[in-house]
């Protein structure tokens, strides 16, 4: 048993490490929005003569775009209805059946096919390269199948932050204003900070007494009470509003309804006197 072992050990661990892989020339790419830019798939590290294979390439396509993908000839030279350029799906992102076939024997290094992608991605976003097998044309050297390990790759497109704030431009609601807090008082996906009508009540901030609450706009005294509920604000944004209309006479407006200390003091004083007198006329 202990024989066994230490003869398939280093019989495995040579496969592994001679393992053939199909991948791109750079796996780790990073663009700018709009780039067009170019990859090969490649073969890397076959051993023995390859007579050819195929491959299949997914990614994201609100991230990239495939263009063509082209095939060198003269190097997989088994004549154009052994090779094939795939079919591009850029809705599903995928180019299924790329094929090559040659009777030049490959070993070690080469091309596969190159591929053209456009950059249809904004800063932030990215995508893997995916990689796998196309079952109807496997890889084969000298007729017999190989395996090659598929090995994937990405597009990264740098995020960005044009004010600075520390909101990237993709998910800033204002990219074009410093505003770190995001506030976004109506929810319409546009933050205050450039937002013309922060309560989207229909009138802008600039003419607008209250440019935070959807019930009230106009406040001719400027004492912070408004002089009218705005026409699409209902009971119930009423009550919500924490506004009081001004002169609706609720409470007399602002220090009126409080007492002074003078007055509990006086108050006090005419209650005593009040007792006093009481007391003593019932002594009498
Ligand atoms: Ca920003
Ligand atoms: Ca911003
Ligand atoms: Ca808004
Ligand atoms: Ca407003």
């Amino acid at each position: 048993m202990k024989i066994k072992i230490l003869t398939i050990l280093p019989l495995f661990f040579c496969l592994h490490i001679q393992a053939a892989t199909v991948t791109w020339s750079n796996t780790n790419n990073i663009v700018n929005e709009n780039d067009s830019f170019s990859l090969d798939v490649v073969g890397r590290d076959f051993v023995g003569d390859v007579d050819g294979g195929g491959v299949n390439v997914n990614f994201d396509p609100s991230v990239v775009n495939v263009v063509s993908v082209t095939i060198d000839e003269t190097v997989w030279n088994l004549g154009s209805n052994a090779n094939s350029t795939g079919t591009i799906n850029n809705t599903t992102g995928s180019v299924e059946g790329i094929m090559v076939n040659t009777f030049a024997y490959l070993t070690g290094d080469f091309i596969v096919a190159t591929i053209n992608f456009q950059v249809v991605g904004s800063a932030g976003s990215s995508t893997d390269l995916i990689l796998s097998e196309l079952k109807k044309n496997p890889w084969a050297s000298a007729g017999s199948r190989i395996n090659p390990v598929f090995v994937d790759g990405s597009v990264s497109i740098p995020a960005t932050d044009l004010d600075g704030d520390g909101i990237d431009d993709h998910i800033d609601n204002c990219p074009a204003d410093a505003n770190s807090s995001q506030t976004d008082t109506d929810d319409d996906g546009q933050g205050d900070a450039c937002d013309a009508d922060d309560d989207n009540d229909g009138i802008d901030d600039n003419a607008d007494a209250f440019p935070v609450n959807i019930a009230a706009s106009v406040d001719a005294d400027n004492d912070g009470l408004p002089d009218e509920w705005n026409t699409s604000c209902d009971t119930s944004c009423q009550n919500d509003s924490g506004l009081t209309l001004d002169g609706s006479g609720s409470s007399g407006g602002g220090g009126g309804g409080s007492t002074s200390p003078l007055s509990l003091c006086l108050l006090s004083l005419l209650v005593i006197w009040i007792r006093r007198k009481a007391v003593i006329k019932n002594r009498f």
